[in-house]
């Protein structure tokens, strides 16, 4: 009979994974804890918007996937549950983790395997994970580290190399059989710690190289010169691949991941926490560019300042870590109050001063600042006449926009 996988947490991962599965042909079973998600999967509901997720969602359904709220018996487990982050301690909260694998343990067959694709930090699954295991040793553990970019996850699933981190090759290479169903990449084989760490040092590399562009920024602001300018020739050399400035970094990985290695090498961690701290001051650097821009054009109060984009990066809806959120708590911090806020993904308030509708966002603003490079924003940019502009992503081609 053929073997079933269970994929745990049907999030931005999960779910593309557990329908990337059935869809190649295997026996997928989803689940989830939260009821009206099922009742929504069952239903034929998405519930985020992804390219090329309703073409799968459909796929997956006509061979059958399955979603549930229990766990179930099945041979693999994938668990892609959230590692939500505490951000005073800096630490990630792994007690989804811990609590998915309590559940798959009541439920596993002899010889299942576990694989845990959640960002964790470094040592998470020896601490908290493994010690649950100690009354199933026939259980095998791996961590198969998600790797896919919101807004191309779909071609990402099939085309990325992924890792494979285990305790044994017999366990590794069952999982490899499995993820080889639909990844065209290369599949490394390793052990669990490695895998964790490779992960982690991943997204720092890029926070590295975006934090080398922000500091450019204010480097060539100082020096009146074009930073776009300066990064695209830099860029002609075949060694050198600088990324695009921005108004900060956000999203749940990138600006998270590389202060697990801040904790737990304090001291050694010093590029990685240099980087960290200049993609942090990016909202305030944008803050105070705004009140420079307003002033020279005697705008005196942010109710006509509306801001465009509330979602981390574009053409996603996910607001976690976002630059636009840290930007408003120095808004707050410095009682600067009235903005208005508009994003076309974001269609609950989630701030004072939002709006849901462009034209009305835009008849309230004297000043656009562009904190997201939707698609939306750049085919309407026609809309954008008239005001006055600061396009902190280089996304528009208006040449009197105000430019980081
Ligand atoms: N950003 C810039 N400049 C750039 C690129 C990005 O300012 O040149 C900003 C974005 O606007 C955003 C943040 O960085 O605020 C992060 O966005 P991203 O597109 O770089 O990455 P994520 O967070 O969507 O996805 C990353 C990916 N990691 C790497 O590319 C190394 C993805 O492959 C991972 O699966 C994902 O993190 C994750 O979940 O770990």
């Amino acid at each position: 009979m053929k073997q079933v996988i269970n994929v745990t947490g049907l999030g931005y991962i999960g779910l593309p994974t557990a329908l990337m599965l059935a869809a190649k042909g295997n026996n997928v079973v989803g689940t989830d804890c939260n009821k009206e998600l099922i009742e929504k999967l069952e239903a034929g509901t998405i519930p985020f918007s992804e390219a090329g997720m309703e073409r799968l969602f459909f796929d997956a359904k006509k061979c059958g996937i399955i979603f549930e709220e229990e766990n179930v018996k099945a041979q693999i487990y994938i668990v892609a549950v959230p590692t939500p982050y505490e951000k005073q301690q800096k630490k990630i909260d792994p007690s989804y983790v811990v609590n998915a694998v309590k559940s798959i343990l009541t439920v596993c067959p002899q010889k299942a395997i576990i694989a845990i694709e959640s960002t964790v930090a470094p040592g998470t699954i020896d601490r908290f994970v493994r010690p649950l295991m100690r009354e199933r040793s026939d259980v095998c553990l791996a961590h198969v580290p998600e790797r896919i970019i919101p807004g191309s996850m779909i071609w990402e699933l099939q085309n990325n190399s992924r890792t494979i981190g285990a305790d044994d090759k017999d366990t590794a290479n069952r999982l490899k059989e499995v993820y080889q169903s639909f990844c065209r990449g290369e599949i490394v084989l390793t052990d669990i710690k490695t895998a964790e760490m490779t992960k982690v040092v991943e997204n720092t590399y890029r926070d590295i190289n975006i934090a080398y562009a922000n500091e450019l920024t204010k480097i060539a602001r100082r020096a009146g010169l074009d930073v776009y300018e300066m990064i695209r020739i830099a860029n002609k050399h075949p060694r050198v691949n600088i990324l695009s400035p921005g108004p900060g970094v956000g999203g749940h990985c990138i600006s998270v991941d590389p202060w697990f290695l801040v904790g737990d090498y304090p001291g050694l961690a010093n590029i990685i926490l240099a980087a960290r701290k200049i993609n942090d001051s990016m909202p305030e650097f944008v803050l105070k560019r705004v009140s420079e821009i307003a002033e020279q054009h005697e705008i005196e109060s942010l109710g006509r300042v509306g801001f465009y984009g509330l979602t981390y990066k574009e053409n996603v809806d996910d607001v976690r870590e976002s630059p636009t959120l840290q930007l408003i708590s120095f808004m707050k911090k410095h009682m600067a109050i009235g903005a208005h806020f508009y994003d076309p993904f974001v269609k609950e308030q989630i701030v004072k001063g939002q709006m849901f509708d462009l034209d009305e966002f835009l008849k309230l603003s004297d000043m656009v600042v562009i904190m997201v490079g939707h698609d939306e924003i750049v085919k309407e940019q026609e809309k954008l006449k008239g005001k006055i502009v600061y396009d902190t992503r280089h996304v528009l081609s208006d040449t009197d926009a105000y430019h980081l």
